[in-house]
């Protein structure tokens, strides 16, 4: 789930005291909220506090966020000067906070609980540095791949080495996994993912570390997943505009999955999410290898109180499931 902390009581009365981008650079701050939310939800795993978009600065850019929901690169990327301008400095030192905050949180985390690290994927990380911040038709982005391909090359390869030594550097301080985000990539038509996009996005997850479990998270992908899957993550994710058995089955029942509840259905009634859950479990028919997860970020407003019922019917479905296959 993205951004787990904006719906908690724990987490606002922390960000009402510190500027996000402050917290995310404050290991002790990093670890509460983490082990904070994963206790309070029951979740199998935890997922690190932190944002997609502060590799921005590590790119040589300045990121802020100026409003509740809205990022902000005051000196976007918009021609092929800004592409070679970016910077390409050791994770280390640009990212060595991030770093620090995985081995606080490894420690203070439950030792049988997984922590998983994360980085957003190279398209998704270009459309919000040559947009400037969010986006509803990303025009500027695809304007910037049209005009001149070279260009665009170039800044999602610069993008991809950054992200690999940042997703290993993650790895050697601790974390379990690492899942990459595209939240944008269903904005693409299928043949500019294949062919503009994809390659750079294989070749992050080609440069993890060997055994360590990688997941790729997006939205929208429905048309081309495939292609998504062809990226070559250990577990393919996907939203709630497939169905779960449908996406299971052209991605291949040897792939592990994970999705795809709408996250709007948390905000309905308790006896609306445990449906939406029975449906969702009832695909993925007791198979190895399925992760429940929503499709997309969970919202703002969303009950907490529904967010723990869901992962709890979703344990005492799969056990019941388990134990009836033996
Ligand atoms: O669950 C958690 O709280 C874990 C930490 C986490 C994660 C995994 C945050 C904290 N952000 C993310 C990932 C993230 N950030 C994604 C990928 C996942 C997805 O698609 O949902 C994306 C696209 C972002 C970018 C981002 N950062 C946005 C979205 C803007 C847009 O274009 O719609 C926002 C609002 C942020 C800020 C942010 N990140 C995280 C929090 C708690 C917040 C809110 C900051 C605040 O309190 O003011």
């Amino acid at each position: 789930m993205r951004q787990a902390g904006r719906y908690m009581k724990e987490y606002r009365a922390i960000r009402e005291k510190n500027a996000f981008l402050k917290i995310c650079k404050t290991k002790e701050l990093v670890a509460e909220i983490t082990v904070v939310a994963r206790r309070k939800l029951g979740v199998d795993a935890a997922i690190l506090f932190a944002d997609i978009l502060l590799i921005v600065e590590a790119l040589g850019l300045p990121l802020d966020f100026p409003k509740a929901d809205g990022p902000l690169i005051a000196k976007p990327v918009r021609t092929a000067a800004d592409v070679d301008a970016l910077l390409e400095a050791d994770p280390e030192e640009t990212l060595g906070y991030v770093f620090d905050a995985v081995r606080l949180t490894r420690a203070e985390l439950e030792k049988d609980v997984p922590l998983i690290g994360f980085a957003g994927a190279p398209f998704t990380i270009a459309a919000y540095l040559i947009e400037g911040g969010s986006s509803k038709d990303f025009e500027k982005t695809k304007r910037f791949l049209y005009e001149d391909p070279g260009r665009w090359e170039k800044l999602l390869a610069k993008i991809s080495r950054v992200t690999a030594r940042y997703l290993t550097g993650q790895v050697h301080a601790g974390v379990q996994a690492v899942q990459l985000f595209d939240s944008w990539a269903g904005c693409l038509e299928p043949s500019e993912y294949r062919e503009h996009v994809m390659p750079h996005t294989a070749a992050v997850f080609a440069a993890i570390p060997a055994g360590v479990p990688t997941i790729h998270f997006g939205t929208g992908t429905a048309p081309f997943l495939e292609s998504f899957a062809a990226a070559g993550s250990t577990v393919v994710g996907v939203d709630h505009r497939i169905r779960l058995d449908e996406a299971w089955q052209r991605i291949g029942y040897d792939r592990p999955i994970q999705g795809n509840m709408d996250p709007l259905v948390l905000c309905s009634s308790l006896e609306n999410v445990k449906n939406h859950a029975a449906m969702i479990l009832d695909q993925a028919r007791g198979r190895a290898g399925h992760i429940f997860n929503l499709g997309h970020g969970i919202l703002p407003d969303t009950p907490v109180e529904n967010a723990a019922a869901l992962v709890e019917t979703v344990h005492e479905t799969s056990r019941g499931i388990q134990e009836f296959l033996g």
